[in-house]
């Protein structure tokens, strides 16, 4: 049986002057406009706590279910790292040299990237997201998990805009597939490789793509 529904007060939400809302709302935009992708990162360490801080900011992200269907697994180990750049450039040659399609690689073409992943030795954290597709329960039981892909997308989401909020950068690496993570980093079967976070700081000399967003008009619709 599941527990009796018994509310709580809602004691954490704060209604703020409207002057206070439009300036929060204008301030927020404003500084994940700021917020750029990259692929070049200083080898600089970064204070655990401040991950620890973001990622607390991540699991506090909506869940199907509130199951929290995520994991990240935060590697600053150099022996790990350059295991899973091994792993990733493996199948990253693969992709290129003719898994993807030309369509593929055509959209990718504006991006600059290729097989080469440095990144993911020089960067001082890499965040693995798992999604678990599955609880097991005491008779080994498969428990359904409700949205587990897209909640764990959602937290993602408030991962990256928590890091970047922190003053670091972040490249969403999905290299594909990614079941090399489950083998690195001895994940059980039930965890599922989402996204590869790299963090820590950009290259002085790092650069970004010639890209931008589209306008708001072009992204939401008023009726
Ligand atoms: N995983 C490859 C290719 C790639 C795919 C997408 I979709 C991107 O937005 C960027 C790259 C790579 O990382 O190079």
């Amino acid at each position: 049986m599941a527990d009796a529904f018994r509310p709580l007060p809602l004691t954490s939400y704060r209604r703020l002057p409207e002057s206070e809302m439009r300036e929060r709302a204008r301030a927020f935009d404003a500084l994940l406009q700021r917020r750029r992708t990259i692929r070049s990162f200083s080898s600089e360490p970064v204070p655990r706590e401040i991950i620890e801080h973001c990622l607390r900011a991540a699991g506090s992200a909506p869940s199907g279910a509130n199951q929290q269907p995520w994991q990240f697994v935060v590697v600053s180990d150099s022996a790990l790292k350059r295991r899973i750049r091994e792993g990733a450039e493996a199948e990253e040659r693969e992709f290129y040299a003719g898994r993807a399609t030309p369509e593929w690689l055509a959209a990718l073409a504006p991006l600059g990237t290729d097989s080469d992943k440095p990144f993911l030795t020089t960067a001082p954290w890499l965040i693995a997201v798992f999604y678990r597709a599955y609880e097991l329960g005491p008779a080994g039981e498969r428990i359904k998990q409700y949205y587990p892909i897209d909640s764990t997308g959602i937290a993602t989401g408030f991962l990256i805009a928590a890091l970047h909020n922190a003053g670091l950068a972040c490249l969403t690496h999905t290299p594909s597939p990614m079941a090399f993570l489950n083998e690195i980093l001895e994940r059980p079967a039930n965890e599922r490789p989402f996204v590869l976070l790299v963090t820590g700081y950009p290259a002085a000399d790092a650069t970004v793509p010639d890209i931008a967003r589209k306008p708001l008009s072009a992204i939401a619709t008023f009726r």
